[in-house]
């Protein structure tokens, strides 16, 4: 057992406020690194110490391995949270900080390499017995060979990097003419994109449900699932909405796929927290995809079904202890959503919409849970993840989790840049969702549905704002009658009434 004192979140935004939140509850002493965009932010405020690590691009901050390291010594912390993206699945990171004595808060460097790796992942997978998506046992060598596998496993194919995942790099082929042209322009993409030409084969499987596990492992070879999470409702690659369980599951699915997934983490002795990733066909054949060696971004609705807290678990077997429950003291209780709020205009092709937050009021009451960061007056930065908060929500039963979702998203109110809130209201109201009828192209099926609705009887606030430049106009040469003063004023108060509430 090795007591941690005090940890380095190499993080910004909510996952940096998440983890020092659980860091504070356990007495560790929290230090902070911020860029040159983040001096103002929450994150900053709230830790023990901060110390400024480089300028706003994450290449010369959040990613500045060196620097983050020499700010660790210098503030004489133990170990390092690396939260999501950035370094969390960087095992040069990993390894460095060992090298340097300092505690890295997930699992070994080389089972980051290993799993990063999608064909090697692929591999160990198979050897352990686990589903994989019928296709290639290496890389695609030949061209030759890319034609010998469709023969054997049939079209359409997906062509995918090996050094690729979550979406990137990924080709689908339907027809048999396609397969060298597409098998050559992956392995160019996949050389620019990751330096790394290797590719490989899967089968398509066709309106797949993405449902992932979480589990969690010490350094003592004990391994448990925490259930899983249905995380069907994305967008480009870009997850929107997941919860738990998943609608699709039954228990002995769920049992199935649970076994499954600690068996892979046993396979490659993994420790810490992590995460497999399957997908599902419409007959519940499941299948490995690829297994995220972090912390991740849903993680708050597996803790509130589960009513563990992750990181503390992850602090706990980074010091070496033995995991204190094992998988039957598990249950999974009544039903958790999270709803992710982006800075983003749905209804202008989900547009980046940068600037300052005029209003933030965060929905409260029984059974929410928002994680963020965000203030008022706070200007979001654009160098980084456009997210805005993650609000969870929990009920006993799905009905009661969707109802309460509606309720808190009714009482979200963020003014200053567009959001996503309303887009996530529609989907809280589609019937397809409610039926809990959706899988990985919910978006696109539904898209009618999930368009904004015509304008009602209130104007466009530009119509609104022209009205009262044009009154202004007016009363600028001649005295303003009565009732033109009222027309107007009224029109002013649905302006500010659609900015201020
Ligand atoms: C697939 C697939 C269908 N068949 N592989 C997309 C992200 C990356 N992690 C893997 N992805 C997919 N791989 C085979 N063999 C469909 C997808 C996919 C998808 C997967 C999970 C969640 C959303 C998705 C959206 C489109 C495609």
């Amino acid at each position: 057992m090795n007591k941690i004192k005090k940890i380095l979140i190499a993080n910004r935004g909510e996952i940096a406020i998440r983890v020092m939140r659980t860091c504070r509850e356990m007495d560790i002493e929290t230090v902070a690194i911020y860029s040159e965009a983040d001096r103002t932010s929450l994150h900053v405020r709230y830790a023990h110490e901060a110390y400024y690590v480089g300028k706003a691009p994450s290449s010369e901050s959040y990613l500045n391995i060196d620097k983050i390291l020499e700010i660790a010594k210098k503030s004489n912390a133990d170990a390092i949270h690396p939260g999501y993206g950035f370094l969390s699945e960087n095992a040069e990171f990993a390894r460095r900080c060992a090298q340097e004595g300092i505690t890295f808060i997930g699992p070994s460097p080389e089972v980051i390499v290993r799993m990063g790796d999608k064909i090697q992942a692929r591999e160990a997978m198979t050897a352990a017995g686990i589903p994989v998506v019928p296709g290639t046992d290496g890389e695609i060598k030949s061209e030759e060979e890319a034609l010998s596998i469709i023969q054997k496993i049939g079209l359409p194919v997906m062509i995918k990097a090996s050094a690729g995942g979550g979406g990137k790099g990924m080709r689908l082929v339907k027809n048999e003419a396609d397969i060298v042209s597409a098998v050559r322009a992956a392995r160019s993409e996949a050389k620019s994109a990751f330096g790394d030409d290797a590719v490989y084969i899967e089968k398509y499987i066709s309106s797949p449900h993405h449902i992932e596990f979480q589990i969690l492992a010490d350094q003592h070879g004990n391994t448990v699932h925490l259930f899983e999470r249905e995380c069907s409702v994305q967008r480009r690659h870009q997850k929107m909405i997941e919860e738990t369980p998943s609608p699709l599951m039954t228990q002995e699915l769920r049992d199935e796929m649970g076994k499954s997934a600690v068996e892979a983490a046993k396979a490659v002795n993994y420790y810490g927290a992590g995460t497999i990733e399957f997908l599902v066909d419409n007959d519940l054949n499941y299948y490995f995809l690829e297994m995220n060696t972090r912390l991740q971004v849903e993680h708050p609705i597996t803790e509130r079904v589960t009513g563990i807290d992750l990181v503390k678990q992850q602090i706990f077997v980074a010091e070496g202890k033995e995991l204190e429950f094992g998988q039957s003291d598990l249950r999974q209780k009544g039903h958790a959503i999270e709803c992710r709020v982006y800075a983003e205009d749905p209804d202008n092709n989900f547009m980046p919409s940068a600037g300052k937050v005029y209003k933030i009021s965060d929905p409260l009451g029984l059974g929410v849970r928002t994680d963020g960061y965000v203030y008022e007056g706070y200007e979001i930065p654009i160098y980084y993840d456009p997210m805005i908060s993650k609000l969870i929500v929990w009920g006993k039963t799905r009905d009661e989790a969707i109802a309460r979702m509606r309720r808190a998203l009714y009482e979200y109110k963020i003014t200053g840049v567009k959001t996503s809130i309303k887009m996530l209201e529609r989907v809280m109201n589609n019937e397809n969702f409610i039926a809990g009828n959706y899988d990985t192209h919910f978006i696109e099926n539904n898209q009618e549905q999930l368009q904004s609705k015509p304008k009602s009887d209130a104007p466009e606030d530009m119509v609104i704002l022209a009205a009262f430049i044009d009154y202004l106009d007016k009363i600028a040469n001649v005295t303003p009658n009565k009732k033109e003063f009222v027309a107007a004023q009224s029109r002013w108060k649905k302006i500010s009434h659609v900015n201020h509430f």
